[in-house]
This record gives C-alpha cells, structure tokens and sequence, in this order.
C-alpha cells in the first residue's frame, strides 16, 4: 500500500484512480496528516474527517478550473496533498512552509483564502456571479461544516443564492463537531435529520441504490429527465411527510422540505461521507445539475486515529508548543485556563455574572463554567455578533455578562460593539485571547488589531495584564466597573508567577512604575512595556544598563483611558521615551501615547516598537517573528542606541561596545 502521493500533481492524476486504489491513498493520506501532525501540530480530527470527502471532490471535479472554496479551511490538508503540494506537506505550519490554510499566494488550486467560519458560502457565490457574467463554464464547490453553519452569514448567503446562480454546489460536512460538540437549534435540526429512523432507511436504500449504479448514471438519469422521480423514489417522505415525521425530524409541521430547499436549492443526503462510491455518484449528480444544490455528507471528525475519534474536540486542533508542553513538568497556566478558573470564582459569588462563548469553550477556557455552572454559561455557536447583542440585552437587564472571545474572531462582532455595547454604555465584559500572535496558524488569527479598532469607541475601558495575577485583577476590577470592559491577554502560558488568593481592584486608567529612574544622570529613557511586552521592557533596561544608560520602566496596564499623569511625567522628564506592544503600531497603545504628549505639547521623542502595517506570516513559534521583525529584546536595545546616537553621537560611542554581541534587525518596523 501506498507510494501514491507522490504522483499526484493535480485532480487530473486521480481519473485513473479505481475505488479500491482511491481507498488506498485514504489510507496513505491519513497516514501522511498524522505523522506530519505529530510533529508541527494543525487540526487534525478536521483534517482526518474529510479525507474520502476530498479525494471525491477532486476525483469528480477538476480543480483548478473548476474552483473549490474551504469555510475556515483548516481541513484544507487533503486538498493541499492531492494539489502539487505533497513534497512540501512536511512544512506545514512552520516557518517559510505551506500555511495551515488555504492560500491564495500558494497554489492555484486555492482560489480562495480563509480562516474564519461561517463566509465559504457568500465567496462561492461570489465566485458563481462572475462565472456567470463572464461566460465561463467551471463548476464552484464551497465545503462547510456544520458548525460554520450556526454562522448568520450563512444565512444571508442561502437568502441570495437562488436568485443569484444556476449553478454552485454547496457540501455540508456533518460530523455534528464544531470544535466543541456543535450546539443549538441547527444542530439539533441536522442531527434529527441524520438520526430520523424513517431518514435512516432512506439513507439505506438511497446507500444501496447509488452503490448498484454504474459511475455516471446519475447523470444519465438526470438527461432523461427522471430525475424528479428518482429524488422522489430517495426523499419522497421529505416532500409528503406526515405532521409526526414533521416533528419528529424537526421541522416543525410547517414547512414541507428540508431547510435548504426553502432557500431555493435542492437538497440530497445525507449520505456517508467515507463511502467513496456514494461520494462520485452524488458528486456527478451535483456535477450535472442545473439548480444550486446542498450535498449532506454525515463524516467523523478524527477518522482513522482512535483516540481523535473519541476525543474530537482535543484533536481539533494541536499546536506543537503543547506536545512540547506535555513533556515539561511544570510549565505555568495557560492564560485562558487562569481566566477560566478566574471566572468560575467570580461567578460563584455573584449569579449575576454569566460567561458567553461563541463555540470555544475549551480555547477561552470558559469550559470550566460550563461544567461548574452551565447556568451561568452560554455557547451561542459560532455568532460572534450574536455572542454581542446577546450580551447586551442580558446586561440591560442587570446582569454582567462576560464574553470571552479570540481577539481576531471578535473583528467578526465589531458592529455590535459599538452600536449595542458601547453605545449605550452597558457593563459587558470582554475577554480577548490570543490577542498577539498566533505563530503557526498565521495572518487569519493574529490577535494583532484589537487596541486600532476598540480605541475610538466611546466609553470603552481597556486593559492588557503582564501577568495571570494582574489578569485575575482586571476581570475583579471589570466586573465592578458599569462600562464596557475589554481585557487582552496573549496565546499560550502566562508568566508563572503566583496567584493572589484575593484580587485588587486596580484604579481605572493607572500606570504602574516598576522601576523609576535611579542614577538620575542623562540620558534617561522611560520603557513602556504593556501587557505581556512588559517582560520585553525589562530585558531591555537590563541590556541598556549594561551601557549605564539610566531606564525606568512602567507597565501602562490601561490603554484607555491612558494613565494621563504618569505618561507625561516620564514623557517630560526622558530624553526618550519608548513603547512595546504585541499589536500593529498603526492605531495601537503606542500611537495612543503621541496623541497624548503631541496633545500636552510634549515634544520628547518617541521610539514606537510593534508590529508593522502588513500582515504577518505564519511561523513555527513567535519567537522566528519576532526575530524576524525586530521585536526582541536585543534588537530594541540597539534601536535605541541608534536613536540615541543621533541625539548624543560622543555618548553612545563609547557605551555601544558593551551592548555586543547585538545580531542586526533583518526587517525592522519603523
Ligand atoms: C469567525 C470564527 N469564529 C471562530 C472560529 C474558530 N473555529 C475554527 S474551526 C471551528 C469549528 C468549525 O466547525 P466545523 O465547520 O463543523 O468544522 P470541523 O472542524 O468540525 O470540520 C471554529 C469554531 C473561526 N475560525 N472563525
């Protein structure tokens, strides 16, 4: 068995394929995405479920002309193994190798790029209307799974597609997982479908009925135009349902299809999506179909890999710092875990309090609500504008919700925010993850705009710990504050220092100085580090004091409002001033505090040190972007002798040797 890959370049080499070689490259696949995972981490139950679902697609399909559009595509990974990119699989994820995603910039057959849920559909629609207007004949395919389906934007798409189009082919991926188990009425709704005894035996016949058909008969049918009949013979209990099987399956008794078929498209399914013959025959129907169709393939997340099956949600999705992790003894918390366990405190001694996720219980930690208080726990589905609005009724009717949300996913709830939250000044609680890097899964998930985007609002309170006990502190304090709250804290763990065993309120919008100036001798430079760039701060003032450079260094723990008295006293009394920050410097803290100095006629120079205005790659660890970009410690400090040497050119001469050995910046931000 195997040796296939290697030899396929493109859709085009799978024709040749017969069923049993096809199930044997499933195999080789699978084989390839686990060892390969094993070692750079990556979604892997995604990536295993939708093995067969692939191979099908391209077996069928070609792709590229035709066009095949991934929702998050994160289960991209077949795909990117059958496309030309199979001798490169083994970068996956790491630095200078294929991405995680799919990606305009790396192949052909990726049309389209992604990484948040719920808009594969509107961009093959997207695709389909100017398919349609310039003449041309390629089939679009958007694949979606069934948690990207509890996405509105979904719905806003299936509400212009039959208007639209003639021709796009919508594949349900049901393995009934978001990465948590899916939840809510959609799901219910599919899994009611899936579970129906009377759909069930459809399933059966409709299993056996495709299996006996010689390839392309379908399509033959379809040409003779007994196509009606034959969707009758398979769903004629779908269109004729009796008011039991109507509530049953649970569709209420009102309507007389299935969902998508009151948008406009025709609906097959659901069928077994690691049934490779069930998968060709089904995808030549939709291949020679002249209406918008949904293909309803029911798969398993983790197939093929036991302990991915039966723990679907801890493979979905593996990152190589947490195997490394596991074999370390005691490393700190993660943060999300500190601010779960946090929460769950907090919410103990106030049922006022309730956590709110979009379909993350595990990644924000709030998983520990939901098994300690799954009253005060919401999981409203991937809704991250829904998670908002939500929120903002329940803290009109006195209730504080806390809503824990990725910094990039809450881009998604922008609107919300300003117009519910803050406009009408309602104390909602947000706890933004993984604000800063997000090394291996790249450009998508970067936390890096947050501070840009929340700043101009009115009424917004923003803070960013340098540690897990001052996060512990600004939850307390946000949760006794009536405004809107946003609190951003990194990936990964937190700094292993010791948690107070009662928090302190920390005064809205005060700096703390960790260290003040102490030879009193110039120059002195006042080192701003927020959040978890405080650490960064202190390295160095380390480095510069080696140069007896006198350094004070503060934590400016408020982006806003910003510690007025505390940034103009160091920003009078410096001959430089510096800020750090894990966010783009256009927008960011550092822009916040020239607005203040300008503002105040302060005119001591200001050294600005983050993230520049392009989107940062992927990488193997932060550490090789902040290498890259000259965020280190290392490269600050020679930064600011560089500075300095424009300032005072005869001090710096003399102190710059003791700086080395300093590697150059390749690409530093300006
Ligand atoms: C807007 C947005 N919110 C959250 C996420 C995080 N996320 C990535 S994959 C995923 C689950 C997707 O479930 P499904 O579409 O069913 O795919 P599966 O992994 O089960 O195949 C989530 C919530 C995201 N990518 N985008």
């Amino acid at each position: 068995m195997g040796g296939y890959l290697e030899n396929i370049k493109s859709s085009r080499d799978l024709k040749r394929f017969t069923v049993a070689q096809l199930r044997e490259l499933a195999s080789e696949i699978r084989q390839r995405i686990i060892e390969t995972l094993a070692k750079n981490g990556g979604h892997l139950a995604s990536n295993l479920g939708v093995v067969e679902l692939t191979l099908g697609i391209h077996y069928v399909f070609d792709i590229p002309p035709d066009k095949l559009v991934w929702d998050v595509s994160h289960q991209c990974y077949t795909h990117k193994l059958l496309t030309g990119r199979a001798h490169l699989f083994h970068t996956i994820r790491t630095t200078g190798g294929l991405s995680g995603y799919a990606s305009r910039l790396e192949s052909p057959a990726d049309c389209y790029g992604g990484g948040h849920a719920g808009v594969g559909p509107s961009a093959a629609l997207g695709i389909a209307a100017a398919r349609d207007r310039l003449g041309s004949n390629e089939h679009v395919i958007c694949v979606i799974g069934d948690g990207s389906l509890t996405n509105g934007i979904v719905y806003e798409a299936l509400n212009n597609i039959a208007q639209t189009t003639r021709r796009l082919i919508l594949i349900l991926n049901d393995n009934q997982w978001s990465i948590a188990k899916n939840v809510g009425a959609i799901a219910r709704y599919l899994s009611k479908i899936i579970t129906n005894p009377h759909y069930n035996r459809l399933h059966r016949d409709f299993h056996s009925l495709l299996k006996k058909l010689p390839k392309g008969e379908l399509a033959l049918m379809l040409a003779q135009q007994v196509e009606e009949s034959f969707k009758r013979a398979l769903t004629g209990a779908t269109l004729r349902p009796t008011t039991q099987e109507l509530e049953t399956d649970g569709r209420g008794g009102t309507g007389n299809s299935v969902i998508f078929e009151e948008f406009g498209l025709r609906y097959l399914g659901p069928a077994d999506g690691h049934d490779i013959e069930v998968l060709i025959n089904l995808l030549e129907f939709a291949k020679n179909y002249n209406q918008p169709i949904v293909l309803h393939f029911v798969t398993q997340k983790g197939r093929g890999y036991a302990e991915a099956q039966q723990a679907p949600e801890k493979f979905h999705g593996l990152s190589p710092t947490q195997i490394i992790q596991a074999s370390h003894p005691q490393p700190p918390p993660q943060w999300a875990d500190v601010f779960g366990q946090a929460l769950v405190k907090f919410c103990k001694t106030n049922p006022r309090i309730v956590g709110i996720t979009a379909a993350m219980p595990s990644g924000t930690g709030l998983k520990y609500l939901e098994k300690e208080l799954p009253n005060q726990y919401f999981d409203v589905g991937i809704a991250e504008e829904h998670a908002v609005a939500f929120a903002a009724g329940l803290a009109t009717m006195g209730y504080h919700p806390v809503c824990a949300i990725y910094s990039t996913f809450l881009q998604r709830a922008y609107d919300c925010i300003q117009q519910e939250v803050c406009l009408q000044d309602l104390p909602v609680t947000f706890c933004m993850d993984r604000a800063g890097l997000s090394a291996s899964d790249g450009p998508t998930h970067h936390g890096l705009f947050d501070i840009s985007y929340l700043r101009p609002i009115p009424n917004v309170i923003a803070m960013a710990p340098s540690n897990e006990d001052e996060l512990v502190d600004m939850l307390y304090t946000a949760l006794l504050t009536n405004h809107p709250t946003f609190i951003r804290y990194p990936r990964g763990p937190a700094e292993g220092v010791p948690i107070k065993s009662c928090p302190q309120q920390i005064p809205i919008g005060t700096a703390q100085v960790v260290k003040d100036f102490q030879l009193h001798t110039h120059p002195q430079i006042a080192i701003f580090g927020l959040g978890n760039m405080l650490k960064v701060a202190i390295a160095v003032s380390n480095l510069l004091s080696r140069s007896s450079i006198d350094t004070a260094v503060i934590n400016p723990r408020f982006i806003k409002p910003l510690d007025k008295e505390t940034h103009l006293k160091f920003g009078s009394q410096a001959d430089l001033l510096v800020t750090i920050e894990d966010h783009v410097l256009a927008g960011g803290y550092g822009s916040a505090v020239l607005e203040l100095l300008h503002d105040n006629g302060i005119t001591t120079q200001v050294l600005r040190f983050g993230w520049p205005d392009k989107f940062i790659e992927h990488a193997t660890t932060d550490e090789d972007l902040r290498a890259v970009y000259g965020l280190t410690p290392e490269n600050i400090a020679t930064k600011i002798l560089e500075k300095l040497s424009q300032q005072i050119p005869e001090f710096v001469q003399n102190q710059q040797a003791k700086l080395k050995p300093l590697p150059t910046p390749t690409n530093t931000p300006g």
